[in-house]
């Protein structure tokens, strides 16, 4: 049985199927409506909904004779369980017989009610799922289409805003905006930290596909006061597959006086390492050949094999698909990588990738880059800063 319900509130027209199917009530779908007022002067909008509370014939069998108490008899349930008692038994019921035909009564309704109970739920999520861009659908464009989330995470989101809402007005802009905030920031994955290890050079490595901005961001973190710019830095780099990549480091290097070794085999690590032993922090540039690239892969293994980084950061590109981004990532999964580094934040306005890669890519941000000025265009990440990034 199928019905469509009025009212001027999402609630409230929830709270009219109640009323009619109970709790078995399933909103198929909703939609605003507009309609005349007694008087015919004005126009009210009002939520209306479809519901219903039918089962369709798959949980129908899976919930069999047990689901409707009035038809269910024992008999039914001896019909259904294997093997048949004997006849003997049956013509001289004991009392440790009937209990245990009891049991096994009980167990067949307990089973059919929990198939009857999973096959509500799986049906109820479906629905929900299908109906949650008619329930907020400003919010799920704004979220898919303005800020790029991925459509079943942008979905995922509407929905769980949906629940938060609970007892709010769904009209009101606000609050949905407040929970939205909310629901992003506690999704936000990052590592903030930057501490020294006394003693000892910290051992931090930049990876990443062609392009993404690894060196650019070398520079700013070896020289931003705020970054690594107050401390003693050695900069190494495993990039000589390129003779432009090394000169570009080396050019900085010289202009910042900061001491640069080139690493050509992973035996130059070690020696670099320990040139290095007084640093604070070493710094180390990696060739940005393409992730797919057997050769450079086993050279990165093999350096790092030497090198034994304290820190491993994915420098990926903000402006990539989301599909490209976790694909970089797999690509470099033999590689034993702690953060990421979401460049070139400034190319886009949509930086709801940042919210897919926090949710789909179980690594922390370090640092978002937002341009090409050197060393200024760099931020920690911040999980309430990215938030209002992401929503504003
Ligand atoms: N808009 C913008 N451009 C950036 C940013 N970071 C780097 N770039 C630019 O991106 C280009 C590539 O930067 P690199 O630092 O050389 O990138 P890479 O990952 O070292 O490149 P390969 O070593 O060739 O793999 C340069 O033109 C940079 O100026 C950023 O945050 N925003
Ligand atoms: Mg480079």
């Amino acid at each position: 049985m199928i019905r469509k319900f009025k009212a001027s509130t999402m609630q409230e027209a929830m709270q009219l199927a109640k009323k009619v199917f109970g709790d078995d009530a399933i909103v198929l779908h909703s939609r605003k409506v507009k309609e005349s007022n007694l008087s015919g002067t004005d126009i009210d909008e009002l939520v209306e909904i479809t519901v219903t509370a039918d089962m369709n014939p798959e949980q129908k069998e899976l919930a069999g004779p047990a689901v409707s108490k009035q038809f269910y008899t024992p008999t039914d349930a001896k019909r259904q369980s294997q093997p048949k008692p004997k006849p003997v038994r049956e013509a001289e019921p004991t009392l440790s017989s009937v209990n245990s035909k009891k049991l096994v009564d009980n167990t067949i309704t307990i089973r059919s009610e929990i198939g009857r109970l999973q096959t509500s739920i799986d049906r109820l999520r479906d629905d929900i799922r299908r109906s949650h861009t008619n329930i907020l659908p400003e919010t799920y464009r704004f979220l898919e289409q303005e800020k790029g989330l991925d459509a079943e995470l942008a979905a995922e989101l509407v929905q769980n805003i949906f629940l938060k809402l609970e007892g709010a007005d769904i009209k009101d802009d606000r609050k949905i905006l407040q929970v939205l905030q909310a629901e992003v920031l506690s999704s936000i994955n990052i590592n903030d930290k930057m501490d020294l290890i006394p003693g000892q050079p910290k051992l931090i490595c930049l990876v990443g596909p062609t392009g993404t901005g690894k060196t650019t961001s070398i520079i700013k973190l070896a020289t931003h006061p705020d970054f690594y710019g107050r401390h003693k830095v050695g900069l190494i780099t495993s990039d000589t597959y390129r003779v432009a990549a090394a000169a570009q480091l080396k050019t900085f290097a010289a202009l910042a006086k900061i001491p640069l070794e080139i690493a050509y085999e992973p035996d130059d690590f070690g020696r670099a390492i320990q040139r290095f032993r007084d640093m604070d922090v070493i710094l180390v540039d990696t060739a940005g050949r393409s992730p797919l690239n057997e050769k450079h892969l086993s050279d990165l293994k093999e350096f790092f094999a030497v090198a034994k980084p304290d820190e491993v950061h994915l420098v990926l590109e903000i402006t990539a698909s989301s599909a490209n981004l976790i694909d970089s990532v797999s690509n470099f999964s033999t590689i034993p990588i702690s953060n990421l580094i979401v460049s070139k934040v400034d190319e886009t306005i949509r930086l709801g990738n940042i919210f897919n890669i926090s949710k789909k890519i179980a690594l922390p941000i370090s640092f978002l880059t937002n341009g090409q000025k050197v060393p200024d265009d760099i931020l920690l990440a911040d999980s309430e800063k990215i938030a209002r990034m992401i929503i504003s």
